[in-house]
């Protein structure tokens, strides 16, 4: 238990108040503790004096689970994040994949041309507005947090530039992109896997990100016994800045959730692009069906 928690159950207000004790306060370090016969005949209960209770403490045995350190990926290169029964989880990050001046200037034309909205998504039967705004991108609807975006058929001729120049450095093919606009701080996405069946399985999702820099954090599915429990999960932290090509495949979606939380300082606006490939939603299959259960959704 931690000290906190120990002074908190010991002075809690439903505690029962302790007779006040005259004398030395009543928790004792063992080593201090008067032995045999140099206790006072107070000790012994002779006397007129009352009997003194003494406590002893005892350090909170260490918890034998540890948070695993949250790990930070921050240089160019190719990582294999977990290897489990799905198979190995893989990140790519390549930082200045656009060079500045050109990311620049993307990333005016892309905040002043693409037709920018916010999506209304549900939980539980609750309406809530993303906390950003959105556009999406090829043939097929996509639906998620049980809403559907209706495809922009007719790509921005920048988007499909940068579609052959990521689909030539990462050698996966792409027929659909989802746009999210960070306005500031504030706006954020929230704890999820992008693992929808129409996404099929072990989706290859390449994200590019403009503007401001924002934290990119990944967090690995707790085992089944933890029932939903994050706490000792293994987490990585991968700043996304200016111009910074993000890939995400293998088993990264069925072993791993990612989210950009809010962030209280002041932020600029920013733009991250996620192209990903989807595939028509199977006869008698309810839209935006996960893969597997997860109880958040972004
Ligand atoms: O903004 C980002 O970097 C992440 C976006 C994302 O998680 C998503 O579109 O599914």
């Amino acid at each position: 238990m931690s000290d906190k928690r120990q002074r908190a159950r010991v002075q809690g207000s439903w505690a029962k108040q302790l007779p006040k004790q005259p004398g030395p306060a009543a928790v004792v370090p063992n080593n201090q503790q008067p032995k045999g016969d140099q206790r006072g005949p107070a000790s012994w209960g002779c006397g007129s004096q009352k009997t003194q209770t003494s406590f002893e403490f005892h350090q909170p045995s260490k918890p034998t689970r540890e948070v695993p350190p949250e790990k930070v990926i921050e240089k160019a290169g190719d990582y294999q994040i977990s290897h489990g029964p799905s198979g190995v989880s893989r990140l790519r990050l390549l930082p200045g994949f656009l060079p500045p001046e050109e990311a620049d200037w993307m990333f005016s034309k892309l905040l002043a041309e693409l037709p920018w909205s916010q999506k209304t998504n549900y939980r539980r039967g609750d309406a809530y507005d993303e906390p950003r705004l959105t556009c999406w991108y090829g043939e097929l609807p996509y639906t998620y947090a049980r809403s559907t975006m209706a495809p922009n058929t007719k790509w921005h001729p920048l988007l499909l530039t940068l579609r052959e120049a990521i689909e030539q450095a990462t050698g996966c093919s792409f027929n659909s992109l989802l746009c999210n606009l960070y306005r500031d701080g504030h706006d954020s996405i929230g704890w999820h896997s992008d693992d929808e069946a129409s996404l099929g399985d072990q989706p290859c999702i390449a994200s590019l990100s403009l503007g401001d820099t924002r934290m990119f954090s990944l967090r690995k599915q707790p085992l089944p016994e933890e029932n939903g429990d994050y706490t000792y999960v293994e987490r990585i932290r991968v700043p996304l800045g200016h111009g910074t090509l993000l890939l995400m495949s293998g088993a990264t979606q069925d072993d791993w959730q990612h989210q950009v939380a809010k962030e209280y300082h002041d932020r600029g606006p920013r733009i991250n692009l996620t192209f990903r490939t989807i595939y028509p939603e199977p006869e008698g299959h309810r839209a935006g069906t996960k893969l597997r259960f997860t109880a958040q959704q972004p």
